[in-house]
């Protein structure tokens, strides 16, 4: 018998997946053909807003660089994690979250049950090889029945996903390029981050990823 190296078994297909209570996983939720329009459009975003490693209050900086578009934008500093309605390298208006990522993410909060989801801020978080987020809950908005909706671009992460306490034992998800999580209900508050990312080159972002998360701030 010669190796089946060439058997006709297509990719098993990624199917839409409940996490958790409130948290649906959309594999490849990002059709191939959206994807050129949608990363010049990022690719906009981050020439008129650079990524720029934000500092924490303890005196650090972050690992991952971050930027925002739409009308508020998550910033941190010696003073504090917040949003704000400019962009404090430029003193200008964070850059319009665009008809496209609006009309995205409000499709995929609606699966999730989400309809009357209306995202006033995009954070965009740009990974290296090697950077990582540490455990934290997203607590700097101001309606928590509001989802959050997650879009994973680029090189593969392991999302790090917890429980309502630090310590909680934490389970580990595969994000691959064009996928979506929405977050809601009971699972808004989880901690979560993601491992340190792993060497790679990706063939439309190169040795990056790019995480969206479309959040209701106020
Ligand atoms: C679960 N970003 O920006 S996105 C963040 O991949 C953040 O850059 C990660 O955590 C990233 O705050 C993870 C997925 C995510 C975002 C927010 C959540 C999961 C969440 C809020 C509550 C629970
Ligand atoms: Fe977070």
């Amino acid at each position: 018998m010669t190796p089946d190296l060439f058997a006709d078994q297509p990719t098993p297909h990624r199917q839409p997946q409940w996490i958790a209570e409130s948290a649906l996983l959309l594999p490849d939720f990002v059709s191939i053909q959206a994807m050129p329009p949608l990363l010049k459009l990022l690719r906009g975003v981050l020439r008129q807003a650079p990524a720029r490693h934000f500092q924490v209050p303890g005196g650090g900086r972050m690992s991952v660089r971050s930027s925002s578009c739409g009308a508020l934008g998550w910033v941190s500093d010696l003073a504090g994690y917040r949003y704000t309605e400019r962009d404090p390298l430029s003193g200008r208006p964070w850059p319009a979250l665009a008809e496209p990522l609006m009309t995205l993410a409000q499709a995929a909060a609606a699966r999730a049950g989400f309809s009357a989801f209306v995202p006033d801020s995009c954070l965009l978080n740009l990974y290296a090889p090697g950077d990582r987020m540490g455990l934290h809950a997203d607590q700097d908005e101001r309606d928590f029945s509001q989802p959050i909706v997650s879009l994973s671009l680029g090189l593969p992460a392991v999302f790090l996903w917890g429980g309502l306490r630090r310590r909680d034992p934490v389970r580990r998800i595969g994000l691959l390029h064009g996928d979506v999580l929405v977050w809601g209900g009971a699972s808004r508050r989880t901690y979560h981050g993601v491992a340190p990312l792993a060497r790679g080159v990706h063939p439309l972002l190169g040795e990056r990823r790019l995480n969206l998360t479309f959040r209701r701030a106020r």
